[in-house]
């Protein structure tokens, strides 16, 4: 077995999932801004010691994507992030992509940059500790898009990113996010969520990427926020599977973002998901249906670091007993 597909087995090992605390400076800091706290560099780093290092995290976090200003960063004890949270039995990961840049020639659209010198950032990545990466392209869904050219540019850019990473020995998270603004209905979503993953399967396979040693990082198949009936867990299990059976069954696993969801919902649908016997586990990468309840219960105030904490371990623990469920609950 490679390395890659030994990391990969690990990041979705039974009853884990990963935690994204990879928010760029820009989006760590509004966030933390509107949350009350002042959005500086020390302000970012504390928030994210006070996730990695929540007690007893490791029970159902197999790993935790930062971005590249928390991976320079040390714990308060001068412990760098990547060996303080490996230490604690967690797997670091590391935001590779520089973030969806207008596309030249697709006005509206955007195509996820970062290829330039991604070998050598890789490099210096691994020295730093990380074992795993992650890369999002992002697909808005409205009457013209997205564009057959937004798919493909996407679909390559992230090939490319894969094959990078397992050359380098790190394992590539693979997020094509098919985002939740409008007022579709979930067949819209499901129609563009296939065509997105059909497109980014071929610009693998011609790039030689070992499914084996990826991660999956996709959206549930939802309707539009502005839909107006939010279909159920059922519903939402039954055509996100569906959508995802066409990838191979060496595919290493799949870990779904949570996209705009709240908490809640975001653990329904993924506990309904473990009702379909599928190839590869079915786990969760969320980021902010893990995070927002901590930031609000901390809000910056060091005498609350053990209540965010408390409130991320909640829905941790949800979400890993959400897939533990995996094989109790199969029935097709
Ligand atoms: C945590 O946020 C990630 C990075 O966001 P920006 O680069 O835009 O600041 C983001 O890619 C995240 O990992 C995924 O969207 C999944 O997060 P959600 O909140 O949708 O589960």
């Amino acid at each position: 077995m490679t390395k890659c597909r030994q990391t990969a087995a690990r990041m979705v090992a039974y009853g884990k999932g990963i935690l994204a605390a990879d928010e760029s400076v820009a989006t760590m800091s509004k966030r933390l801004a509107d949350a009350g706290v002042e959005p500086t560099a020390e302000n970012r780093r504390i928030y994210r010691e006070l996730l990695a290092t929540a007690p007893g995290l490791s029970e159902s976090v197999s790993g935790i994507i930062f971005c590249d200003e928390t991976l320079r960063q040390t714990f308060s004890d001068g412990t760098p992030f990547a060996a303080g949270v490996s230490e604690l039995g967690i797997l670091p990961g590391i935001k590779v992509d520089t973030g969806a840049k207008p596309c030249p020639g697709l006005p509206g659209e955007t195509v996820t940059e970062g290829l330039d010198g991604l070998p050598a950032r890789l490099a210096e990545y691994a020295e730093l500790g990380a074992v795993f990466a992650k890369w999002r392209a992002v697909f808005k869904i409205t009457a013209e898009t997205p564009s057959r050219g937004a798919i493909r540019a996407n679909a390559n850019a992230l090939a490319r990113y894969a094959a990078a990473c397992q050359e380098a020995g790190i394992v590539p998270i693979v997020e094509p996010e098919v985002l939740s603004d409008g007022e579709h209905n979930r067949g819209v979503c499901r129609d563009v969520t296939s065509e997105v993953h059909a497109a980014l399967r071929a610009e693998l396979a011609l790039l030689n990427v070992d499914l084996a040693g990826i991660v999956l990082k996709p959206n549930m198949v939802l309707e539009g926020q502005g839909y107006g009936r939010e279909s159920s867990p059922a519903e939402v299990a039954e055509i996100t599977v569906s959508v995802l059976r066409a990838w191979p069954d060496d595919l290493a696993g799949v870990a779904f973002l949570s996209g705009g969801q709240s908490p809640e919902r975001a653990t329904a649908n993924l506990e309904a998901m473990q009702t379909y016997a599928t190839p590869w586990p079915l786990t969760f990468s969320f980021g902010r249906a893990l995070v927002s309840p901590a930031l609000a219960a901390w809000h910056g105030d060091p005498e609350l670091v053990s209540a965010g904490q408390q409130a991320l371990l909640e829905r941790v623990a949800a979400n890993g007993a959400a897939v533990r469920q995996r094989g109790e609950l199969q029935s097709v």
